[in-house]
Order: C-alpha cells, then structure tokens, then sequence
C-alpha cells in the first residue's frame, strides 16, 4: 500500500487529517476547549518557548482544527495550511503577515466585493497602496509591477465576471519581475477538486470555506495554504496577533464533515452548471453567459489549461433593464434569492446591489460588472428542474 500522502484525492480528502483519539472514534471528537491543562508550570513554558510541541491555547492552534487543515494542505498541494473563522479572515491575516507601510498590492480588479473594500478602503488606511487592472492581458501585470509590489492578488474565475486568469502565465511574471513578490490566488470558486493553483507557481492559496468546501451553507470558515514556513507566520503573527480570526472547533469539525464529500459534490455542481449555462445561452432573452465551460466565452482556453471541470458558478445578463431583471428573479420558486455560493440549494443574487457593492458605480464599470448582472450559484438539484424554473421567469422576458 502507497502511503496515504500518496493516494487519490477522493481517498485523502476522507482520510488525511484524521487525528488520534483515545477511545477510536471514527470521527474526530470536537475538541470544544479554549485552553489545555500543562502537566507543570515547566512544560507551560517549554510549549511557549516552542521547545515541546503540544497544545496551549485554542487561538493558538486546536486538534479540531488542525484535522482540516491537514485535510486542506494535502488536497492543494501545500506544505501547510491555516482554518479561520471567515473567508475574510484568512484574507485579512493572510495580507497582516506580509504587508507593511510603503507597501503595494497588485490585483484584478474584479473581487468579490470585501476583498476589494480591504485593499482599497482598509489598507489604505495604514500606507499600503493598491492597483487594480484588468488580469485578462497579462501584459496589464507586466506594466504594473514597481519596487513597491510585494503581492499580486487574484481570484479565478473571479466573482462576479467569471474572467479567468492564466496562473502559471501570472506568477511566471510576478516572480521573474521580483522572486520575493508572493502571488495569491483565492480559489473559493473551485476548490482543489477543480484546480490548485501551487502546482502552477503560486504561492499561496486563500479560500472562503463557507463555499464549496463546506458546501452545506451552515457555517462562515476560511483557510490558507502555502509552505510551512508561511503558515507558521500566519499562524503566529497575521493570526494570533493581528486579526486572532480563528475558526471555533465545531466549524473546524463542520467543515472536515463537508470536505470528505468533495469531489461528488463538485462533479455534480459542475455537471449542472454545464447544462444550464447551455440553457440560459439558446435562451432568446439572454444577452450574455459568463461561464468557463462554454466555448463562446473569452476565458474558456485559460480555464482548459487550468481548471479540471469548469465549476459551478456564472453569471448572465438579460435583454432587460434593471427593475425586469429583479421582477423576474422575485418571481422563482426554486432558485433562492441570497448571496453567498457553493451550497446544495441553488443560488442567485444580483452583485452590483448586493456581493459588489462596495464598489462605486464607476468602479462597477471598469471591472466590467454590469448592472444587470445576475450571479447563479448552480446547486445540486436536478438540473432539470432548476433550467424549468428560470425558464418560467425568463420566457416571458423573451416576446
Ligand atoms: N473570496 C471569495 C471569492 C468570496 O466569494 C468570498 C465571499 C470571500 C472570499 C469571503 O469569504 P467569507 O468571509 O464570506 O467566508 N463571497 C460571498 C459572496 O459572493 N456572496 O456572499 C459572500
């Protein structure tokens, strides 16, 4: 037998990370504890010192945890990895162990909207810059790289535009501009099922784990991946001093639930939203679908390259004003109106009101998220059924 380090993903993603406990339980119990007893006052002090390995304190790291991200690390391919209590927070403590004033961020300026508020209204605050361009043409990247740029940030497919980045192409260009640069790529939106962006030169990878990786919409959780000496860092200072966001133990016990169902979930996701985005794209009342999968759209060669399946998420526009587009959303009966992605149930929202809201209507513009954008979070219903309930809605859109 190969060592389990070794095995399929389907295999790890049930059994990397499991730890030992004294009574064999299969599941890892919840280790719903803040502190931990030290046998003296001398081991107290060997474990802060880091002389004696073992657990102090549950902002400080937690066996609860430490089974997902063991799961997490193994699954894209990182040395490490690091559970927060939010999407946010593995951003925030992620960006707080790199960053100092003087400092400049480089990112695609189509985010999901609070990444976009943290780099342009947060850090700002305290001296770090941030230029957003269009990831599309790397050579937008190429001429924007300066002494000052320690990170280059994207998502792909971003939220909501679906653009997708050619990561192998983006870190090659960061790094020969400048080794130190780190590249960091949010892959909320597909998981190591469908893509692990270290294997093609980035960094570190950052998710919101409220997503697909839980995929139970029950709780907020996020993570970090990168090499070990990164983690120690995020862990130790981004962490437990600047942002202490770690994730509790029972969303730490939540999430390894949800991820030993990975790659099923996501080939259902996957499979579904194919079928749908070729629905909405023969469908006579809509204008534009934004969806990797489909040859029509401008990132499809990239996410070829990149991506195993073309994920589960898209978005489109009607031939409809605003006000048409939000009566005919009201009016579905299985689609759920409400942000956030990656669940059982599908999906829908409208971004420029809602997720990207943070952004001024200028800046709306020139990331190319359109007013009338409609974001679909594809579920795991019967495809069938959810192409029968946008196709009510839509239709009458259409004469
Ligand atoms: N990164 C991406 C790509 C996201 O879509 C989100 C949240 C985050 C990071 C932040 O994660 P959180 O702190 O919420 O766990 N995206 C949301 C969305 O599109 N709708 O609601 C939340």
């Amino acid at each position: 037998m190969k060592d389990l380090k070794d095995l399929s993903f389907a295999t790890r993603q049930i059994h990397v990370g499991k730890q030992k406990n004294s009574v064999g339980a299969l599941c890892d119990p919840i280790y719903m504890t803040s502190t931990f007893a030290f046998d003296s006052v001398e081991q107290g002090g060997r474990r802060f010192a880091g002389e004696e390995d073992g657990y102090i304190y549950t902002r400080l790291g937690n066996p609860s945890q430490r089974a997902v991200e063991e799961k997490l690390a193994s699954l894209e391919g990182g040395e490490d990895a690091a559970v927060t209590a939010s999407g946010m927070g593995a951003i925030s403590s992620t960006l707080w162990s790199i960053l100092k004033q003087g400092d400049e961020i480089i990112a695609e300026e189509a985010l999901y909207g609070c990444t976009f508020s943290l780099m342009s209204h947060g850090l700002s605050e305290f001296g770090v810059t941030a230029k957003f361009i269009d990831m599309s043409s790397l050579d937008n990247l190429k001429n924007a790289l300066s002494e000052k740029t320690k990170v280059v940030y994207f998502e792909t497919p971003c939220n909501p535009t679906l653009t997708v980045i050619d990561i192998e192409e983006a870190a090659k260009i960061a790094h020969e501009y400048n080794p130190e640069i780190k590249v960091i790529v949010d892959n909320t939106f597909c998981t190591p099922y469908v893509q692990r962006p270290l294997s093609k030169g980035a960094d570190i990878v950052v998710h919101s784990a409220t997503k697909y990786l839980n995929g139970h919409g029950d709780i907020v959780a996020g993570a970090v991946i990168s090499d070990a000496e990164f983690i120690q860092k995020v862990k130790m200072f981004g962490m437990k001093d600047m942002t202490g966001s770690i994730m509790s133990p029972f969303n730490a016990f939540l999430l390894a639930r949800g991820m030993k169902t990975l790659d099923i979930r996501m080939e259902r996701h996957c499979a579904n939203a194919m079928k749908i985005a070729k629905f909405l794209e023969s469908h006579p009342a809509v204008k534009k679908v934004y969806y990797p999968g489909l040859e029509s759209f401008e990132g499809h060669k990239t996410a070829l390259k990149q991506m195993d399946l073309m994920g589960g998420m898209m978005s489109f526009e009607l031939k409809a004003d605003r006000d048409q587009v939000a009566a005919a959303l009201n009016k579905l009966q299985l689609c759920i109106v409400a942000v956030s992605l990656g669940d059982a149930e599908t999906l829908v929202e409208h971004p420029a009101s809602m997720t990207h809201s943070t952004y001024s209507s200028e800046e709306l513009a020139s990331a190319g998220i359109s007013e009338g954008l409609v974001r679909l979070s594809v579920g795991l219903e019967d495809p069938d059924d959810i192409i029968a309930d946008l196709k009510e809605v839509l239709d009458p859109l259409a004469k």
